[in-house]
């Protein structure tokens, strides 16, 4: 492997980094049945598709002991009353863990294990949140600019998307009375 390859550059005014392997873009169409007002959802699509979030992944191997790891841009904007926020997902090997740091923005992550035990942090710049084994993350940009962030994870780990587009997180993030507002999901199914 060539050192020089193993060098990354973030930029930490746009979230980009450079060079990197992977590159997704996640539009309101990408995840309509995510969000739990789905009229605002058919609303917002019949006028535009926005840009939700943008991610910039290294991935160098998927053999085990490897470790990936990738920034993301979430844009802020709401869906009705929810947040902009992130699918969310398990991962496919649930055993393996995940380290998230804020960079810059203002942001809450939803932590959930298959038992339906949910924590919601906080989640601004510098803080580091350590996302255990077995949890489902999401994260919810809940302030007026890009939250922006990086993740580092096992490069075996794999995304499980279907389980949480199914059933869904038990608790969301909501704008209520200009102020960002934890409740339960109407559409959470065990
Ligand atoms: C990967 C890590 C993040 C997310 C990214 C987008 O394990 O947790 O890089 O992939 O924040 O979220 P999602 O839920 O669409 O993958
Ligand atoms: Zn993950």
């Amino acid at each position: 492997m060539n050192l020089l390859n193993l060098i990354t550059h973030l930029n930490k005014q746009n979230g980009q980094l450079e060079p990197y392997t992977n590159k997704t873009v996640r539009k309101l169409s990408d995840m309509k049945n995510f969000y739990y007002n789905r009229n605002a959802v058919e609303e917002i699509l019949a006028k535009e598709d926005p840009i939700i979030y943008e991610v910039y992944a290294v991935e160098v191997s998927t053999e085990e002991g490897n470790l990936s790891f990738a920034t993301t841009v979430l844009y802020p904007g709401k869906v009705g009353d929810e947040y902009y926020m992130t699918k969310g997902h398990y991962h496919s090997k649930r055993n393996r863990a995940e380290v998230y740091l804020c960079i810059s923005g203002n942001g809450r992550m939803v932590l959930q294990d298959e038992n339906g035990n949910v924590i919601v942090t906080k989640f601004d710049p510098d803080d580091i949140v350590y996302v255990p084994p077995y949890y489902a993350h999401r994260t919810v940009n809940v302030g007026n600019k890009p939250l922006i962030f990086l993740a580092i994870y096992p490069s075996d780990a794999g995304h499980d998307y279907g389980t949480i587009e199914e059933k869904g997180f038990r608790k969301i993030i909501i704008e209520k009375n200009g102020k960002p507002a934890v409740i339960d999901n109407p559409r959470f199914c065990k």
